[in-house]
């Protein structure tokens, strides 16, 4: 491996090259602990609410082929900085190159998408019971809309909400995790430069940086009909309460403690890879994770020895290293919780193969074979630890896989089509997405995403999300010279 600078000192030489420098004296880099850049904290919500407010009132108003064209051109700005704000999300998140760059791309994949959603807001014309009359739905711009992301993927998972905001006639404002902050702090000032030549009203996506209460001051303010949050249930509990109590909408996408179950008739060598890449893929730090892993009892003496192979073969280090595949994860906190779940799960009278620390930050993935289903296999641990159990009968591992409060991804690795799609039916999966002989996470930007029950029930990115981020209007046209009621009323003169 060639010598490497100083992760915190890339980094300001990533920004200053973009032409938004920033002082290294920020929180520490997960790959070696230099100090990262600093990006200043929003020093008033409240008037960037109002700026927002103004940016919308602007906005609104322009065609969505139009707004559909600002939107093209950040794509292209994104992809002319590609390798560089790759670089800076691997930088700061510890993710390796190749998914540093991925997120990136996944940013460019949601402006193509929304580019073309830009001409396809359409409604319904449904038939009027009343002579003479029109009825049609038109969907309208909604209003500022306030995106709260979270660590892991600190600006992909903004690009899915903003370019769709945009496109949809809304105002943006973005709080990054207080964990990730310069990636957002570099994509928001690509933003502003494409926006300024394209002559957007100013303000029109605004970073709000900050801790906490500048989340809690975005989910309480009645100027924002819609708050899209990302990160832990517990930070999406109290986002969502707090939007409720003012009858505001919000999206949310919560922990996902996926399942993958490998039936007797699934290939093996595709189930390794995929089982690799799901569980200990970006460190487990994706919500999509892997986490758990039911096989069936007749592979589960052929796949648990060269599971443990695989897994001790992956390699470790320095995320920019293009032969890494498990960077270092997020802080040092998440490497002591990932300890206290392995304690846990000993006690329990699981059995661990790896998910040893090495250092500040790195760890070992860990397999982790449990005698059943437990409250801590429930929980979502944001690390990366697959619990691994048995099964003898399909219907048990259905059971099973719907066991936890969360509802986010699944998928089946097998060969045989009656319980695939029997996985698909309603009776199987419950999960917001289902996937057969894949792994659990790496969506695609085409679909919906987003889960059920404590996962928040949102959807968003592909499919037609588009709809939270506008309101709907039903219109009724008489053309005629009489005025029939509905229902047959009658309330003559
Ligand atoms: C997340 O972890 O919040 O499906 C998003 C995936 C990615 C997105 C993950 N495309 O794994």
């Amino acid at each position: 491996m060639t010598q490497i600078p100083p992760a915190g000192t890339e980094a300001a030489d990533i920004l200053a090259a973009l032409g938004c420098p920033l002082p290294a004296t920020g929180r520490p880099s997960p790959i070696d602990g230099s100090a990262l850049p600093a990006v200043p904290d929003c020093d008033s919500v409240d008037a960037a609410i109002a700026r927002s407010v103004s940016a919308f009132e602007a906005w609104r108003s322009v065609p969505g082929p139009v707004r559909g064209q600002l939107v093209r051109l950040f794509g292209e700005a994104l992809r002319e900085h590609r390798e560089a704000l790759g670089r800076l999300v691997t930088i700061e998140t510890g993710k390796p190159l190749s998914e540093g760059v991925g997120e990136v791309q996944e940013m460019i994949d949601i402006c193509e998408f929304a580019v073309g959603l830009s001409r396809q807001l359409y409604g319904l014309t449904i038939a009027s019971e009343r002579p003479s009359h029109h009825m049609r739905e038109m969907w309208h711009p909604l209003g500022p809309v306030a995106v709260i992301s979270a660590f892991n993927f600190p600006v992909a998972v903004w690009a899915w909400n903003a370019c769709l905001a945009l496109v949809c006639g809304d105002s943006v404002l973005w709080k990054p995790s207080e964990k990730t902050p310069v990636t957002a702090w570099a994509v928001q000032s690509v933003f502003d430069k494409v926006a300024k030549d394209f002559g957007a009203p100013e303000a029109l996506s605004q970073l709000v940086s900050g801790g906490r209460e500048a989340g809690e001051a975005l989910a309480a303010d009645h100027r924002i009909p819609l708050v899209s949050a990302t990160g832990s249930v517990p930070m999406g509990r109290a986002v969502a309460t707090t939007v409720a109590a003012r009858l505001g909408r919000s999206l949310l996408e919560l922990g996902g403690n996926a399942a993958t179950i490998v039936a007797s008739s699934a290939d093996l060598e595709l189930a390794l890879r995929a089982i690799a890449f799901g569980a200990a893929g970006t460190t487990g730090q994706r919500c999509t994770t892997m986490r758990r892993l039911i096989v069936h009892n007749s592979v589960y003496d052929t796949l648990l020895p060269r599971l443990k192979k695989a897994f001790g073969s992956l390699r470790i280090g320095d995320p920019r290293d293009p032969a890494t595949l498990i960077g270092p994860m997020i802080d040092a906190q998440a490497v002591t919780a990932m300890g206290a779940a392995l304690d846990r799960a000993r006690a329990e009278g699981g059995t661990v193969t790896g998910g040893e620390a090495q250092g500040d930050c790195y760890v070992a993935p860990a397999l982790v074979e449990m005698p059943a289903q437990s409250d801590l296999v429930r929980e979502e641990t944001f690390a990366p630890i697959l619990y691994v159990l048995r099964y003898s009968e399909f219907d048990e591992a259905i059971a099973m896989q719907r066991d936890v409060p969360q509802g986010l991804s699944s998928s089946i690795l097998t060969n045989d089509l009656r319980e695939a799609e029997a996985f698909l039916s309603a009776t199987g999966s419950d999960c917001g997405i289902a996937n057969i002989n894949m792994g659990t996470s790496g969506a695609e930007i085409g679909g919906a995403f987003g889960g059920e029950k404590e996962t928040g029930g949102g959807r968003e990115s592909g499919s037609d999300s588009w709809k939270v981020y506008m309101r709907r209007q039903t219109q009724n046209v008489n053309y005629g010279r009489t005025l029939p009621l509905a229902q047959g009323v009658e309330f003559d003169l």
